[in-house]
């Protein structure tokens, strides 16, 4: 797929720039990365159709970034890419995924060491070579070989965000064949659980050979593992597999039931079928040798008794139980947020390539949201040009303005002004009280010191939630899914206190975060804590993000309720008093 092999291309092109010290462009090419990543459509469509006018069109790619998307499509190559590649001969993508690890050590372990990979990154800590370095030192070592076994631990399985869009650009694809009647993504996909083995694709069709032959020949396929008359498996150039099944249209409900998964959920389902004198297999439910349905899904779980069970709660985590019993949650839906909190601009951080705060409402707008509230980074973080009291002031100032001027222009959207302020080692934060108390709301977080010990860090977040003026704590657990830990604490204690005080806990949307997870959703829902989903974003085009945030929500069994940005703007107002 041609998007995200020029989306991985402009990532390596922004690291590329990022080590040679250049300002600005990194940004510009991370955003046309992100853009594609995301993107619903295949660009070589895009061009073939439009040609580069229409590749303007998409966000983040201008002419610059457009020319090598055209020299890509005509040649297979970007001439500028492969000089980097000649002058940076070192894997940066693979290097910067080992947690604490930037592009700019990567450079001096590189030139000082001759590391160009993961292997030679842990031969070298291995040896006690890094260690000497200057800027360095034990620590460092140490923590470089703690991100080594991390990455060892997930290898294999893929981020939910690298997935999703290319398998809805190749269900877009085989849609459009005039052979194929029905389709569905299956599988983890489906579930959106937050790691990806391999994409299931499920399509019914009276040819399916003509199918098969489409779909193993597609562009971006780099091996073919199998191709049957109804299965094939394939390899594309990104990694990560795909099989696809043809089924006839009589079997569609059930084979969607089966091939979503997961495989406990199934096993289940299955006995109680069975307890029932009825037989469920991927071609149907079975008396005897009669097939009494499998057109859909619905008459599936119907047949054994149960109501329809939404994909992301089959995990075999009790949602059987809760069916038979008929107290399946009504979770909260893709469509009932009505507003991101967590965003970041680019006022008074001219150079980390972000968006103004129009252009995030407006950006917010076509989310078709009723607000958005911005919150920037505070004084602590410095290298995120973190806002002081005196800029944060300065900002309410500007918002104030940008309200006025949509009210004047009968645009009915809010901007909320808000922080993510920093959440200090003694769980104090880092801006006075009389300022916070001045924005709609505050976000804490942790950003520093994340290793501390469980009873100390659990102190730390207690003491911020006790803060009066702190409403939000951001990426609670501080997990990187595949790269880091979260930080240790008493979750259990975390909650009683968010409960006790009212704050309310993030649920972050950024595909690498996901935090809270699942079953800690599970748990703050129960225990009555209500949470918040957001993107932190820090480009507008991540603001579409949000939809990973509410599958977790979804997975963690959330309902409307649970989640305070499902409310109007008044009743959340309400709430931060
Ligand atoms: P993944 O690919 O590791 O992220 O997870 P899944 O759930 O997509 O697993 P996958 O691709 O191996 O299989 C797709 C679905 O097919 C799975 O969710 C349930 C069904 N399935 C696969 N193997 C078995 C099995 O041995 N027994 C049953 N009952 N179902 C299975
Ligand atoms: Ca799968
Ligand atoms: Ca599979």
């Amino acid at each position: 797929m041609k998007n995200q092999e020029l989306a991985k291309i402009f990532n390596d092109m922004a690291r590329f720039l990022e080590a040679e010290g250049v300002a600005f462009k990194p940004y510009a090419y991370e955003r046309a990365a992100l853009s594609l990543e995301a993107l619903n459509k295949d660009v070589a469509e895009i061009y073939r159709d439009g040609g580069t006018k229409a590749l303007l069109q998409i966000p983040g790619v201008g002419k610059a970034i457009a020319d090598h998307i055209e020299e890509y499509l005509k040649t297979g190559k970007i001439k500028h890419y492969e000089d980097y590649k000649k002058k940076f001969p070192l894997k940066l993508d693979e290097l910067v995924k080992v947690e604490g690890m930037g592009v700019k050590k990567a450079k001096i372990l590189y030139q000082k060491l001759g590391i160009k990979d993961l292997k030679d990154l842990e031969k070298a800590a291995k040896g006690h070579k890094i260690a000497p370095l200057f800027g360095f030192g034990e620590k460092t070592e140490k923590n470089i070989l703690q991100g080594l076994e991390f990455l060892k631990r997930d290898k294999g399985r893929f981020l939910l965000g690298q997935i999703l869009p290319t398998a809805r650009i190749i269900e877009q694809r085989l849609k459009g064949l005039k052979e194929v009647e029905q389709i569905s993504i299956a599988g983890s996909v489906r579930r959106r659980k937050e790691t990806i083995g391999d994409v299931d694709i499920l399509v019914v069709s009276k040819k399916p050979a003509e199918v098969m032959d489409f779909f193993v020949k597609m562009d971006g396929v780099e091996k073919i593992w199998g191709k049957g008359g109804t299965k094939a498996s394939i390899r594309m150039k990104e990694g990560f597999d795909i099989d696809l099944r043809v089924v006839p249209k009589k079997s569609y409900g059930s084979a969607l039931q089966y091939f979503t998964g997961n495989k406990e959920h199934n096993i289940i389902t299955r006995k109680i079928a069975i307890e029932k004198g009825l037989k469920l297999s991927e071609y149907g439910i079975f008396r005897g040798k009669k097939i009494i349905v499998g057109k859909t899904e619905e008459e599936v779980y119907k047949a054994i008794g149960l109501p329809y069970i939404e994909p992301e709660l089959r995990e075999n985590e009790g949602e059987i139980e809760a069916a038979l019993n008929n107290q399946l949650p009504k979770i909260v839906g893709y469509k009932d947020i009505k507003g991101d909190l967590h965003c970041h601009t680019s006022f008074e951080a001219k150079s980390h390539g972000r968006n103004s705060m129009e252009e995030m409402a407006k950006a917010a707008m076509n989310m078709g949201y009723e607000y958005i509230g911005i919150s920037d980074h505070t004084k602590f973080l410095r290298i995120e040009s973190g806002l002081d009291e005196k800029q944060l002031l300065k900002q309410h100032e500007a918002i104030k303005k940008i309200n006025d001027k949509f009210k004047n222009q009968s645009i009915n959207f809010k901007v909320l002004h808000g922080c993510e302020s920093n959440i200090l080692d003694d769980g104090s934060i880092d801006i006075k009280d009389k300022v916070l108390e001045k924005l709609d709301y505050v976000i804490a977080g942790v950003h520093s010191n994340m290793k501390m010990e469980k009873k100390e860090m659990t102190q730390r977040i207690i003491r911020a939630m006790q803060n009066p003026n702190v409403d939000i704590i951001s990426h609670p657990t501080g997990r990187l899914i595949g790269r880091r830990d979260e930080y240790q604490m008493d979750f259990d204690k975390i909650l009683e206190v968010a409960r006790k005080t009212g704050t309310i806990l993030e649920i972050n949307s950024s595909p690498d975060r996901l935090d809270l997870r699942d079953l800690y959703i599970r748990r703050a829902k129960n225990q009555g804590v209500k949470m918040i989903i957001d993107t932190d974003s820090h480009q507008k085009e991540q603001m579409g993000q949000i939809e990973y945030g509410i599958a977790q929500a979804r997975r963690g069994w959330a309902e409307k309720e649970d989640i305070i940005n499902t409310n109007s703007v008044e009743k959340l107002l309400e709430y931060f008093h």
